[in-house]
């Protein structure tokens, strides 16, 4: 979203630079941006569709791609039925509004039940709690970064990932900004990250423990009366049901279990309901950890006993330009949960999709549904999930694979065909998802920098090619006419004409001078549409229009969290991830930019557990868990809690038959080759990526021949 000034000479870029004229970033970016250049010159891009054939790649035709692919697919479908073919949309795809149109379509045509994506490795405790309680999945509200006093913070690194579900690029200066007007934040992580090193108080957590920990600070409001929800208690129920709920969680009950002292609990309980304008925020290290589902809802409740909800420098709900809350809304795709239940597992559907941790068990259990094919859009699972390698291996037995994808990669490399699209130089975006939950109201249109080579494709254009041809295979009847009319027509349409007619259609859209592409195409830079403002309860999506404290189908869950104050503990090793500013997930490795310098692929760890184990810093040791084994340079630091070590995600590139010949000379390995699929949230299947139990020892020395 960081707005860009890009110098080139029709071909190649020269410089890239931030804008400071946009009103969202205000000059800032981050390495991703820069490596935009390399990702745009990169040999390895692929730039033809490939077919594969044993272990030989061949450039083909998108005609007889496309039509071998719609082929194989209704074959697929007729012989084992609609859900034997799956799809798999990775991160990518909601930063690509082409990608994000076309997906909808193709989904559709394919129509099985068995979908997946990043979601369920990510962000679905926050989609799950904003539903319940707020009526929509996308409702959730976004810190007012730059007008609240006092922000605590729990699992969440924005000064690296730039703040997620709070697009805020800049987080730096911002978080500067809200200490030099005298307010304050707080981290809680169980790594002194480079947010919590800045910050004016860090506190080591267990991983896993943060529920423990939120539902006692509500308790210490409750019992201290120090709830103050303001003008929400107007609209909100189940204040007395959450004062229950919360009742066994005294400070000193989860005191060990959380690694954080009684005091310090009811301090910051009573810091937080005394700050002006206070606000609770959580993040990725809250939701991929087994009590992730109530983690999602503890965080908004607290919010709302603290009147922070949709308060000025509180935890506000966004107004953009093109809203993706209101079109879902209007189509009647609000969300859903536990509507149906994965075939082998049993665990429930979020928004029609499955959880990532199942797809390896869907593809491998044989059985009426099985998944014998698989589309995956712009992902890389075999990285990104737990236990990457037994998917790794599912994979090789599909009867059918497909990667949209830029590369060759962990995952495509398994594929039959990979259709590779423009790069992202080459076609133009607005985006329709970040806006929703960035930290200001702004729209920016990016018409594409470069033409498009002759003979490519953009996202936008394959998935819609690849929807048509399967319409069209399936049967040639008048059904499949209309329905392929339906897709020229929307090709017709395109992306720009889409947006246009959105924008129009939109809050900033009517009277003279409203918004439309036109306008945007006027101010490259973007325009400002203003701070948040408050908008409950209006915006609230349930039939009552009342914020749900207590949602019945997420409260289920905290008997699992009462038994977890009388769970023995052992003293072992528990595995987090960390991210790095010059990564992105699993695919930015093969920018030189990106890579180079000291390996950072390590492993972090406290002195005590160090010399607990003998083990020095800088040597190679293996971190062992029930799914495999792992090796990694050893970096003892006082950084990471006691009992805790730490990986980064989206390394591995030492597999045969990739075509990333940067990416493989920094390989690292993959974290997900020792994190567990069996570790999740039960509540919702959101993978347990964090808080792994792991063994580390000293490589073994080879045994000298005897
Ligand atoms: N252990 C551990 N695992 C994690 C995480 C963690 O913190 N710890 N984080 C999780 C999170 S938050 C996420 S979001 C997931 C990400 O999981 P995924 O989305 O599965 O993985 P990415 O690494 O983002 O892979 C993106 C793929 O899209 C391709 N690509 C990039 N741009 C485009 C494009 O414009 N079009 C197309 N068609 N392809 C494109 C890239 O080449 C790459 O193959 O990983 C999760 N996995
Ligand atoms: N540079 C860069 N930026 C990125 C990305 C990237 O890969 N690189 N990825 C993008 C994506 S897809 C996403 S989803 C966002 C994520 O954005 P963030 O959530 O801000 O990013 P993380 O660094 O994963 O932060 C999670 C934190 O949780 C901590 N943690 C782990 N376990 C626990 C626990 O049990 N309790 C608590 N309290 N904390 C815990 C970790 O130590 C880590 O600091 O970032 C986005 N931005
Ligand atoms: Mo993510």
């Amino acid at each position: 979203m960081c707005g860009l000034l890009i110098e080139h000479d029709g071909h190649r870029v020269s410089s890239i630079r931030g804008d400071e004229d946009d009103p969202l970033s205000r000059g800032y970016i981050c390495p991703k941006a820069v490596a935009l250049k390399d990702l745009h010159e990169d040999p390895d891009r692929l730039r033809t569709p490939q077919k594969r054939v044993g272990d030989r790649w061949q450039d083909v035709s998108w005609d007889e791609a496309l039509d071998d692919i719609a082929e194989r697919i209704a074959q697929i479908q007729k012989r084992h039925g609609t859900d034997a073919m799956a799809v798999y949309a990775g991160n990518p795809t909601v930063h690509n509004t082409g990608a994000m149109l076309a997906g909808v379509t193709l989904f559709q045509t394919l129509g099985t039940r068995n979908r997946f994506s990043a979601t369920s490795v990510d962000q679905l405790p926050h989609m799950l709690a904003a539903l319940e309680m707020f009526g929509h999945q996308l409702l959730m509200p976004v810190p007012d970064i730059d007008h609240c006093s006092h922000l605590l913070i729990l699992g969440a690194n924005p000064l690296v990932s730039n703040g997620s579900i709070m697009s805020a690029p800049g987080m730096k200066r911002r978080l500067r900004e809200l200490q030099r007007r005298g307010g304050k934040y707080v981290v809680i992580d169980p790594r002194r990250t480079e947010t919590a090193a800045a910050a004016d108080e860090h506190l080591f957590i267990r991983p896993g423990s943060d529920g423990l920990l939120l539902a006692a600070l509500i308790h210490v409001l409750y019992a201290e009366k120090l709830a103050k929800p303001g003008r929400l208690r107007a609209f909100t129920d189940g204040f007395d049901e959450l004062r229950s709920l919360v009742e066994p969680f005294t400070p000193e009950a989860v005191a060990a279990a959380t690694g954080i002292e009684t005091a310090t609990i009811r301090r910051i309980a009573r810091e937080l309901a005394a700050a002006d304008r206070p606000c609770v925020y959580g993040r990725v290290g809250v939701c991929t950890q087994r009590f992730g589902g109530l983690n999602g809802w503890l965080i908004y409740a607290l919010d709302v006993l603290l009147g922070c909800v949709d308060q000025v420098g509180g935890m506000m709900f966004t107004k953009p330009a093109i809203d993706l809350v209101a079109l879902g809304g209007l189509i009647g795709q609000k969300g859903h949960f536990a509507k149906g239940h994965s075939r082998v597992s049993g665990l429930p559907e979020f928004g029609g999709e499955y959880p990532a941790i199942t797809l390896a068990e869907e593809i491998e259990t044989p059985g009426e549904n099985q998944i014998r094919g698989l589309i995956s859009l712009a992902g890389n699972p075999v990285l990104s999930v737990p236990n990457g390698r037994r998917l790794d291996t599912a994979l090789e037995n599909l009867d059918l694979m497909v990667s949209v994808d830029l590369y060759r990669n962990e995952t495509s490399r398994h594929a039959h065909y990979i259709l590779p699209p423009t790069s992202t130089l080459e076609r133009s975006h607005y985006d329709l998802a970040f806006h929703v939950f960035a930290i200001r109201n702004t729209a920016k249109y990016t018409p594409p920098l470069f033409e498009a080579p002759a003979a490519s494709k953009s996202d936008f254009q394959i998935l819609m090619a690849l929807s048509d041809r399967i319409v069209a295979t399936r049967d040639r009847g008048l059904v499949a006419l209309g329905s392929r009319l339906a897709g020229r027509a929307a090709v017709a349409m395109g992306v720009e004409r889409t947006l246009d007619l959105a924008l129009r259609a939109g809050a900033y859209g009517t009277g003279r001078g409203g918004l439309s592409l036109a306008k945007l195409r006027e101010h490259p830079s973007g325009i400002d549409l203003g701070a948040l403002t408050p908008c409950l309860p209006d915006r609230l999506y349930n039939e009552k229009r009342r914020i749900l404290l207590t949602p019945p189908r997420i409260t289920v869950d905290m008997k699992r969290l009462v038994a977890e104050l009388d769970r023995a503990r052992d003293n072992g090793l528990l595995l987090i991830g960390r991210r790095q500013l010059r990564n992105n997930n699993s695919w930015l490795h093969n920018s030189l930019t990106m890579v180079k310098g000291r390996d950072r692929c390590t492993l972090l760890m406290h002195p005590d557990d160090a010399a607990a184990r003998g083990l020095e810093h800088g040597t190679r040791v293996v971190i062992e868990s029930r799914t495999g084994q792992v090796e990694a340079p050893l970096h003892v630091t006082e950084h990471v809690m006691p009992g805790v070590v730490s990986l980064p995600h989206g390394f591995g590139h030492d597999r045969v038959g990739t075509k990333l010949s940067v990416a493989s000379k920094h390989a690292g390995v993959s974290i997900n080759d020792v994190t567990d699929e069996r570790l999740y949230d039960q509540l919702t299947g959101t993978a347990a990526l964090n808080g792994v139990p792991v063994h580390v020892h000293a490589r073994a020395r080879r045994r000298s021949p005897t």
